[in-house]
């Protein structure tokens, strides 16, 4: 049996992954691809329990060494127990958020070394790295006004606007860093627009099954 795809969506806040998500599910199942559905942080109950503390708005400060770490140690957790045993039998992962996501608001967001973030992208995760990355893109306030229609904010969407713009600038450097496997897409755009760019963005991985 070949090994499954490992397809994750990235951006800020508001760009519409969760909505896509379903999207690109129903799109994969069409093409009888077996899909598992996850996300970041969370993923395993104990992920899940570590994304809690992470999204906490009235925890104690937490300093961003402890931030990294923590999603390192629900991304462990998620590799091991997720995303390896379902790629290795064949089905394809859908991912909301992966380590680009660790670039783009601990490496941007927090101006943590680069350096510590890759070492710790190595450790966890050896060779693993994703397919096919959808970046969501859309100014920041685009995202904000939509994330706002929610009502409360937890810790990451009570950041400021600078803080959402060092992510956007980090998202995107990724994708000029990775271009072959980061696919930015418009999000700035009717829903149906957005999810055409996206079909033509996986097009190449599920002909070539
Ligand atoms: N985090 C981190 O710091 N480091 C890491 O390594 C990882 C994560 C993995 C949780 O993420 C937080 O974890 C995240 C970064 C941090 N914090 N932030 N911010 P999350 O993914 O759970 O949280 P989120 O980014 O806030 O997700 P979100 O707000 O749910 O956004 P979304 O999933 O991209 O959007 P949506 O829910 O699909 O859409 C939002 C609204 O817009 C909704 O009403 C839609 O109907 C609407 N929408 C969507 N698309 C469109 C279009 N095209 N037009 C009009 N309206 C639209």
């Amino acid at each position: 049996m070949s090994r499954g795809k490992f397809i994750t969506l990235e951006g800020g806040e508001g760009v519409g992954k969760t909505t896509n998500l379903v999207f690109i599910k129903d799109y994969l199942e069409h093409h009888k691809i077996s899909v598992v559905v996850t996300r970041e942080p969370g993923g395993t109950a104990l992920a899940e329990k570590i994304r809690l503390l992470l999204l906490d708005a009235h925890s104690e400060t937490i300093t961003e060494q402890a931030e990294l770490l923590l999603v390192f140690a629900a991304r462990s957790q998620h590799i091991k127990h997720v995303i390896e045993p379902a790629l290795a039998q064949g089905k394809w992962v859908l991912c909301d958020r992966f380590t680009d996501a660790t670039y783009a608001y601990q490496g941007g967001g927090r101006n943590m070394r680069i350096s510590t973030i890759e070492s710790l992208e190595n450790l966890v995760q050896g060779a693993l790295r994703p397919d096919l990355t959808l970046l969501l893109d859309a100014p920041v306030e685009v995202g904000m006004h939509r994330a706002k229609k929610r009502g409360s904010f937890d810790r990451f969407e009570a950041e400021t606007i600078n803080f959402f713009e060092h992510v956007r600038r980090a998202y995107l450097l990724q994708a000029e860093l990775y271009p072959e496997r980061i696919k930015l897409i418009r999000a700035n755009q009717p829903l149906s627009d957005v999810q055409n760019e996206i079909v033509d963005a996986m097009r190449f991985l599920v002909r070539n099954l």
